[in-house]
């Protein structure tokens, strides 16, 4: 069993896409094993997302991901990482496969409603940037 990082960007939240998110992911097979809806601070954003820091998006990026409420969520599953990324659809909206969240909901390249862990590393760091094991619950 993998566990993996699933955030619904303020966009997803603001558009009242958390149970069409969910019904998705519990559609699938996927166990939610913990979740929060938190409203990140500047500090809080640039943290999780450091690796892009150098990238011409980043502050836009920034501006965005604080602009209203997210839904963080650990997900668990055989292979949930890819599962969830293949539930997601390509970052670019106009590229992800049809049925997937993004090609349905995303408005934007920015906009694209989730957020999934890439790997096991990031995931491992991304669950525990936002929950710590008592928050878990297989
Ligand atoms: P995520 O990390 O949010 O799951 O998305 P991802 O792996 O598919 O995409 P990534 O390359 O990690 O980019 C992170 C998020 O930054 C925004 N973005 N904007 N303006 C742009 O060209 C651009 N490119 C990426 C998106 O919100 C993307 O999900
Ligand atoms: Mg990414």
């Amino acid at each position: 069993m993998e566990r993996t990082l699933s955030l619904i960007k303020p966009d997803g939240v603001a558009r009242n896409l958390i149970g069409e998110v969910i019904k998705r992911f519990e559609t699938a097979g996927i166990k939610i094993v913990a979740m929060k809806k938190l409203h990140l601070s500047r500090k809080q954003a640039e943290g999780f997302y450091a690796v892009h820091k150098e990238r011409p998006f980043f502050n836009s990026l920034m501006e965005f991901m604080t602009s209203g409420p997210i839904v963080a969520m650990v997900l668990e599953g055989e292979d949930v990482i890819a599962h969830n990324r293949k539930l997601m659809g390509a970052t670019n909206f106009k590229e992800a496969e049809e049925g997937t969240i993004r090609r349905d909901y995303a408005t934007d390249i920015e906009k694209n409603v989730v957020h999934g862990s890439d790997a096991p590393e990031t995931a491992a760091f991304e669950i525990s940037y936002f929950f710590n094991s008592m928050e878990i619950v297989g």
